[in-house]
């Protein structure tokens, strides 16, 4: 029997509402259940949106450096607790144990990153036109949010959404992926050992429908942080639009990576492959594009599928497994549809395309690393977010058009190109409409102090990480003390 598990709510671990579980499954070995998690509903979000409300008053008077202080101390308690944490984000999750360690670091590094700014929270001052009047902005918290994280980054991304929360005064009520409430758990349990105020940070299970959509629509809570589909996104933004809610989305991408004749084509190389298969493609950033200039298609292109053809498929607790399983069984089927619909759209499949049975397989949602060629730039699988170990080749003979066709998708987070040309270096940096662009380096692999988030439908302006985290949270209020012992009309008034 799996253990069960319980939502956080005003400093106390409660059951759900209703009763009702759900179970947290591992994609590698679907006989492994890592807990039993509360369903829970409006109800269950209803309470935690109170205790968010009734922490806000002493929460956002409490200073900005001792709120960052307790981002300090989550982050010596997770460095402390990684190994565990990784190799548990491993079954729950199923990215290779490498890959496990790299998420927990980043969720570290941003804890370290925002403590920081407990310190600056910056305002500015500003003249008055009057004399003695003394003007400056600050910020202040926007109140009550609602943290709605996916399953792919299940430490890092929430941390994204909680640090700079907390940091600015800000309570919250955090729903995290029905597919890795267990990671989600154990990051509320630092929060809780180091001290965090009860009903700072609340915790609360469920599936989208049932209690994601409940914070959305609570008319307690200001703001929504959201990272998942375009799809999703699409509906939280209308209904956060309707109810006049701040409302900041990380939504899909279809990332591409330019490679010129005159890159280091083995650097190209390793960096495709890492980019499009590491943890199986399933990244906002993963490299689904491959536009590929006709003097280095041959070259690139063997080198890809030789690289591929090394890359062992497998429970990703084993230390040489470089490609683990998918999600869950309903993604394995989306990616293995894809699949199809490229190969219907007469793209080459050059290898893989296929779901992985027999010893070691059947219990899991193994995908083998899939490459095709022969991809025209408005073909599906060109175009829509597969999110599985997928990448498409598309040829080119110019780098004009490679930007073009890297501008030719709906979404906008991440691109790189490959090239030692400094003009085709300055273009692609000028004209690539996307949030992330790298140069010699893969779509992956975003560093926290640096802005994160993407152009067109990818988000909806916002971004996460970097310097501007705090901007989803505060509001900025303008500050005048008049010293002048009468009253003072601006505008030249007298
Ligand atoms: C995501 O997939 O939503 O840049 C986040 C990267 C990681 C973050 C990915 N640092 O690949």
């Amino acid at each position: 029997m799996a253990e069960t598990y319980q939502n956080y709510i005003g400093g106390k671990w409660v059951p759900g509402a209703s009763g009702e579980t759900f179970e947290s499954r591992n994609p590698a070995d679907r006989d492994e259940a890592l807990g039993a998690f509360p369903r829970s509903s409006a109800d269950d979000v209803d309470r935690a949106v109170q205790a968010a409300q009734e922490a806000y008053r002493d929460w956002m008077l409490t200073p900005g450096p001792e709120r960052a202080d307790y981002l300090l101390r989550a982050a010596l308690l997770l460095e402390g607790r990684k190994e565990e944490y990784a190799e548990l984000m491993t079954r729950e999750m199923g990215k290779t144990l490498k890959e496990s360690r790299g998420d927990i670091q980043e969720g570290i590094d941003f804890l370290h990153y925002m403590a920081g700014e407990g310190r600056r929270m910056f305002g500015n001052t500003v003249p008055s036109e009057l004399r003695n009047k003394f003007s400056m902005t600050v910020r202040h918290p926007i109140g009550v949010v609602g943290l709605i994280t996916p399953w792919n980054f299940p430490i890092a991304i929430p941390i994204w959404k909680i640090a700079p929360a907390i940091v600015a005064g800000c309570t919250s009520v955090f729903k995290p992926a029905e597919d890795t409430p267990l990671l989600a758990t154990l990051l509320v349990q630092c929060f809780e050992e180091v001290g965090l105020p009860p009903g700072v940070l609340n915790l609360v299970h469920g599936y989208g429908e049932e209690a994601g959509a409940p914070i959305v629509e609570h008319p307690g809570v200001r703001a929504i942080s959201f990272t998942g589909s375009l799809e999703v996104g699409r509906r939280i933004n209308e209904r956060c639009g309707a109810l006049m809610k701040r409302c900041s989305l990380e939504l899909g991408s279809k990332n591409v990576m330019i490679v010129m004749p005159d890159a280091n084509m083995d650097l190209a190389v390793e960096a495709a492959a890492w980019g499009a298969f590491a943890t199986s493609g399933q990244r906002c950033t993963a490299t689904s594009r491959l536009v590929v200039h006709d003097d280095a298609k041959e070259r690139f292109t063997e080198g890809l599928l030789q690289r591929v053809g090394t890359m062992k498929v497998g429970n990703g607790l084993e230390p040489d497994v470089e490609l683990a399983p998918v999600i869950n069984e309903q993604q394995k089927r989306r990616v293995l549809d894809y699949i199809e619909i490229g190969k219907q759209e007469g793209a080459t499949l050059l290898t893989g395309g296929e779901e992985l049975t027999g010893a070691g397989y059947d219990k899991g949602n193994f995908i083998s690393p899939t490459v095709f060629d022969d991809v025209t730039a408005y073909m599906r699988i060109a175009q829509e977010e597969i999110f599985g170990p997928v990448t498409a080749i598309i040829r080119t003979d110019d780098v004009d058009e490679a930007i073009g066709i890297a501008n030719s998708v709906e979404y906008g987070l991440s691109a790189a190109i490959y090239t030692h040309y400094i003009g085709n270096v300055f273009k692609a940096v000028q004209q690539l409409e996307f949030g992330i662009v790298y140069v010699n380096a893969p779509t992956i692999g975003a560093e926290v102090q640096l802005p994160f988030g993407g152009m067109k439908n990818t988000g909806n302006g916002h971004r996460e990480a970097g310097p501007l985290a705090l901007d989803e949270f505060m509001e900025w209020k303008s500050v005048s003390v008049d010293f002048s012992g009468k009253v003072q009309k601006a505008q030249g008034i007298d």
